[in-house]
């Protein structure tokens, strides 16, 4: 069995070492090492070379390295297998760190507190507000938003979700379609995006949702915290609602383009919080894992899981 592994943008020394170690009677290609192409069965990418995944005539299935499968779609000569993406408790987790890290931040003020700490001031609020006062909104209930809103109501923050499809999920107020977003955006002071960059995404963290979220809120204006893409922002408008007061903060850990650009005012905007892409990094441990157990399964005839909508582009 022949595997092209195809990565751009991370080290593919790790996720070589780990699949050669997983799948020892498989023949791994890199897009510079791969001389027969009609050998290759399955194809593991993430932001996959140029080219590299057209005439591949007995591919079976394509493999992102990550939940997201935005990366695939960009290619024009994207083949028409079932593709694969990333559901692992690994990276679950991971996510849900980060959302929660960023809500406790924004609660519990911790930029002032830094500052302050810095210039030797001791001086607080005393009168903060607690997780229950605070309502989180979270747009995408999937995978990685479910697993989110349920640790943030362990927390006791007030949460809502936001979906395609109705969902029922105990103890939050679930929302969805075009209707539903205007409604939970109402009764929002952080918004939590999770949603994949799709058509009908892109651009939708905008000047205009940014005026539908609640005023009055305990944390003294709304919040974005977008840990999913960075296409789903729209970063001119963000900087000027932070500027306005429209937004009291921003937590972001995705750019379009990624690396974030030096000369970008989100690096030194003092009420933003920016992290390098790496809220849930797709570790090599656990994903080379998650992906080898779905190829041996395979090969034994049973179905794969996780299987992307090419209609719904997630
Ligand atoms: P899922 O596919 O499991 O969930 C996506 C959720 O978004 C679903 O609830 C879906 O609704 C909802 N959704 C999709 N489109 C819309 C829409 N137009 N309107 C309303 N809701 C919508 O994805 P995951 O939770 O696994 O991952 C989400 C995203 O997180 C990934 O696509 C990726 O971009 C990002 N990510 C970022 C990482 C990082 O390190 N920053 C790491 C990993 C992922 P429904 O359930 O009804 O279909
Ligand atoms: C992913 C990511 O989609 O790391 O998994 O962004």
């Amino acid at each position: 069995m022949s595997i092209l592994l195809s990565v751009t943008g991370w080290d593919p020394t790790p996720w070589r070492r780990r699949f050669e170690a997983l799948l020892p009677e498989a023949f791994l290609a890199t897009p510079e090492t791969l001389a027969d192409r009609a050998a290759i069965r399955f194809a593991i990418c993430w932001r996959p070379a140029r080219g590299s995944l057209a005439d591949l005539p007995n591919l079976k299935a394509i493999f992102s390295l990550g939940a997201g499968v935005d990366h695939l779609f960009e290619a024009t000569d994207l083949p028409d297998v079932p593709i694969v993406r990333v559901v692992d408790p690994d990276l679950t987790g991971r996510m849900s760190e980060w959302v929660v890290l960023n809500a406790l931040l924004h609660l519990r003020d911790f930029r002032r507190y830094e500052r302050q700490q810095r210039e030797c001031v001791w001086d607080k609020d005393d009168d903060p507000p607690t997780a229950g006062e605070v309502r989180v909104g979270v747009m995408g209930l999937g995978e990685l938003g479910r697993d989110a809103a349920r640790k943030l109501k362990t927390l006791g923050f007030d949460v809502a979700g936001w979906s395609v499809s109705p969902k029922t999920e105990s103890g939050v107020e679930c929302f969805h379609g075009p209707a539903g977003l205007d409604a939970m955006l109402a009764r929002t002071d952080i918004l939590v995006a999770l949603v994949p960059l799709t058509l009908a995404t892109r651009g939708i963290l905008n000047a205009r949702l940014f005026a539908k979220l609640a005023r009055g809120g305990a944390l003294g204006g709304p919040i974005i915290v977008n840990g999913g893409r960075g296409g789903l922002q729209v970063e001119a408008d963000i900087l000027a609602a932070l500027d306005e007061g429209v937004l009291r903060a921003a937590s972001l850990d995705v750019f379009e383009p990624e690396p974030l650009p030096r000369d970008s005012r989100l690096w030194s905007h003092p009420n933003v919080i920016v992290s390098p892409h790496n809220a849930a990094v797709s570790s090599p441990g656990a994903v080379a894992h998650f992906v080898a157990e779905q190829i041996k399964a395979f090969e034994r005839g049973e179905p794969l899981r996780h299987l992307v909508d090419r209609r719904r582009g997630y």
